[in-house]
């Protein structure tokens, strides 16, 4: 029996920690009874750095592997010493103390701190300028570039030594993660060579955190910036946060929304923001700032905020010399203007790259970078197609932006839906620096509850060829500046990070956030490989667990994407709180077309879909010729984007030779069946997990299978309503009707700060 709308209803925002406290004690205890005696409660916080004991063979294995710990090598072990070696530097302290803690957990003994290398199985670690010993060793270490790190086993002193090393004391740190990485993996150490740098410099996470502790599109709690308390008290947590990313590679992050607070340029929050880049610096992270383009209106007093006003660019020269005097290692801007309502230079009759221009200018004597995204649009009711519109608007502008600015594109041309195209922008700005911004938070996938991995969605977004320079121009090789000789890169994720104690709001969206840093390390990593290490990290090793909990989450994206928009259909969600169906939403007053649903699916009684062609909006034009000629022509256009390009009558018949109507209704049944599967799986897993972990993510698989059964039944009635059309043999149908689909609406969701409610009763949608 499939769920009905009242059962939808009860969906409850973290109703799982509102169980009264003795049923919960109760379920506790008897759970732990049940579990394996090593198993104990965990409730994520330690993400994968868990550093769980190796047990039997494998430690034997590991046994001889880190006996000692060797920081200088004719030098100390940290406090400068007699021999008068450089003190640690505080990234260096970090890398030893992460040895430290990791190697106690896995290998359930401290190694000793030893000042040189004494006997077989030790780990030397440092760069040339803080270990004469690794001075000594032919490691070429040129290779690793500013940011990488070698790992290798080398006989020193006469003794088996793993060396991790680098040119700078940050690769050491990565190194160090990698190192522990392997251990915690399970893989072998014996003969280590290994040689990593990063391909992007720049590995940014934007939080959309607002002053007030709110987080937009956040569902993991507040905001973990503790404005009140800061700069004075500095939770611990900001340490974690920042041990997590280097871990990942992470070195950046926008501390504030995108849809920016001008107080965050006063004095009052640089103080405060200057403290929390204190505690990042260490690990390599850089802090960046969201402005609004009006603050010389907003804090500057002045009449105008226009980008060629000599008043404007000396408000914000001064304002750049006093951030830096606050952060001397600040990394620069990040900027949405003339966007959803927020100011921009096309208030002045100026152009993207005048406005862009004047920050970049401004930061650009201190080496800081703007960041200027190409999410511009207007909500213009006559706009022909809005995923037109930022192409148009760059197009033209291609080399007129300064080299310190770096256009950040969503990864499609819209708006982090399930699934999108590749955003055209990537490959036609040959003389601009591009970034691809994603949206690790699951705004439009479920948001705080559903299970899906978005390695996937990543990589098809990495992979994507826009064929600008021919076969092989993919967005990873123009990010990475591989295409077009991009000297600073950079590549950004809309973080899922809050105050819950788990950090992500579910287990597995902590998976989606390790994804995001190891492809921005690397883009060419497969998003399966990265997967099972975080699985064998965070949970276990034991194949038994890894190979069923790997598949659950390499289907999870599809899923998501059967039971809410299959086909290529896209932004079918519920207005506002872009949570769960609404397929019928249309434009009303106060709510312009392209944010509605209708003006997407374009569904009549005949048919559905975007024509995108050249006999339609002719978007398809925006694409090199190669994908151009792909996308157009209906044989060849994939079918997962097919209605993203294509209006079809719903009785056409797609490759499979299944009616259009016939492929939809299977996809969103599908959609439900592999959530089902899911669940069935997660359930068989029990006695490999904690408890603690246990329970949520079950109780979480049980909200998807509901969400995914209301999606795809809101989606059916809603489409049937239109073709009349009978459903294909074995469906079901759904059990409400349309107009109860249609009339239920979930008012407040998480991570929609200050919006009120989505639904009033005389805003609730009709659909003509
Ligand atoms: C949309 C979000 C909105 C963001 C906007 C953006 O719904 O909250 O402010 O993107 O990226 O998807 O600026």
């Amino acid at each position: 029996m499939r769920s009905t709308v009242q059962r939808s209803a009860g969906r409850a925002r973290g109703a799982h920690r509102r169980v009264p406290f003795a049923a919960a004690l109760l379920a506790g205890l008897l759970c732990s009874a049940l579990a394996a005696p090593s198993v104990r409660a965990e409730s994520g916080y330690r993400l994968w750095l868990r550093y769980t004991p190796v047990h039997g063979a494998w430690l034997t294995r590991y046994r001889h592997a880190a006996t000692e710990l060797v920081a200088g090598g004719g030098g100390t072990a940290g406090a400068p010493g007699a021999s008068g070696a450089p003190a640690l530097s505080a990234t260096l302290r970090a890398a030893r103390s992460e040895l430290l803690r990791g190697l106690s957990g896995l290998l359930g003994r401290p190694p000793r701190l030893k000042r040189t290398v004494t006997g077989d199985g030790a780990i030397l670690f440092g760069t040339p300028r803080s270990s004469a010993l690794i001075r000594t060793l032919p490691l070429h270490l040129a290779r690793t570039g500013d940011q990488g790190y070698l790992i290798r086993t080398l006989q020193v002193h006469g003794h088996r030594t793993i060396v991790i090393a680098a040119r700078r004391d940050i690769g050491v740190l990565y190194g160090v993660f990698a190192f522990l990485r392997l251990l915690q993996t399970r893989r072998p150490v014996d003969h280590l060579d290994i040689l990593s740098r990063p391909k992007i410099r720049r590995r940014v996470l934007d939080f959309w955190d607002n002053l007030d502790g709110t987080v937009e599109r956040g569902y993991a709690g507040d905001s973990i910036w503790k404005w009140d308390e800061l700069p004075e008290y500095l939770s611990p947590r900001y340490t974690d946060f920042a041990r997590a990313c280097a871990s990942i590679g992470i070195n950046g992050v926008v501390l504030n929304n995108v849809n920016a607070s001008p107080f965050i340029l006063e004095p009052l929050y640089l103080v405060k923001v200057a403290a929390l880049a204190r505690v990042l610096r260490p690990y390599g992270i850089r802090v960046y700032l969201s402005v609004p383009f009006s603050a010389p209106i907003t804090l500057g007093k002045l009449a105008s905020a226009d980008p060629l006003d000599p008043a404007v660019q000396a408000w914000w020269g001064r304002k750049v010399a006093q951030i830096y005097r606050y952060v001397p290692h600040f990394g620069g801007f990040l900027t949405k203007a003339d966007s959803e309502g927020e100011p921009g230079p096309a208030q002045y009759g100026r152009t993207q790259a005048q406005g862009a221009n004047l920050l970049a200018r401004a930061l650009a004597p201190y080496g800081g970078i703007v960041m200027w995204r190409t999410f511009v649009y207007s909500t213009n009711p006559h706009s022909e197609d809005r995923v037109k519109q930022a192409y148009d608007l760059f197009k033209p502008l291609d080399g007129k932006f300064d080299p310190n600015v770096i256009l950040q594109n969503k990864n499609g041309p819209l708006d982090f839906q399930p699934r999108e195209p590749f955003n055209p922008l990537f490959g036609a700005m040959p003389k601009s620096n591009e970034m691809l911004e994603l949206e690790i938070t699951k705004e439009y996938l479920g948001q705080q509850t559903s299970l899906v991995y978005l390695g996937p969605l990543f990589e098809e977004a990495l992979r994507a060829d826009t064929w600008a320079m021919g076969r092989g121009s993919t967005v990873a090789r123009i990010i990475d500046g591989s295409l077009y000789g991009q000297r600073d890169t950079a590549i950004a994720g809309v973080a899922n990070i809050g105050s819950d104690r788990n950090w992500c709001g579910s287990i597995f969206n902590q998976a989606n956030w390790y994804v995001f840093g190891r492809l921005a390390w690397n883009p060419d990593a497969s998003a399966r490989r990265l997967a099972t290490q975080w699985v064998r990290m965070t949970f276990t090793n034991r194949p038994a667990f890894v190979r069923p909990a790997l598949k659950m989450m390499m289907r999870s994206r599809e899923a998501a994407v059967d039971y809410m928009d299959p086909l290529g259909l896209a932004s079918q969600m519920a207005a506002g709180t872009h949570f769960g169906p609404g397929p019928w939403v249309h434009p009303g007053r106060n709510f312009p077309p392209d944010w509605s649903s209708t003006y997407y699916n374009r569904a009549t009684a005949q048919g559905i879909g975007f024509n995108r062609t050249a006999t339609g909006s002719d978007a398809v034009a925006q694409y090199a010729p190669h994908v151009a000629a792909q996308f157009a022509s209906l044989a060849a256009c994939p079918q997962d984007l097919l209605l993203w390009f294509h209006h079809l009558s719903w009785t056409d018949r797609l490759r499979s030779g299944r009616t259009l109507w016939d492929s939809l209704v299977r996809h969103y049944d599908r959609g439900v069946t592999t959530v089902k599967w899911m669940r069935k799986t997660w359930a068989g897993l029990a006695k490999y997990v904690d408890p603690q972990r246990y329970r949520l993510t079950a109780d979480f698989l049980d909200i998807e299978v509901r969400d995914a059964e209301w999606w795809s039944d809101a989606s059916i009635a809603y489409f049937q309503s239109l073709n009349k059309l009978p459903l294909p043999p074995g469906a079901a149908a759904p059990p409400d009707s349309l107009k109860a689909y249609e009339a239920f609406c979930i008012p407040y969701v998480e991570g929609s700060p200050g919006a009120g409610p989505a639904c009033a009763p005389a805003d609730i949608p009709v659909p003509r």
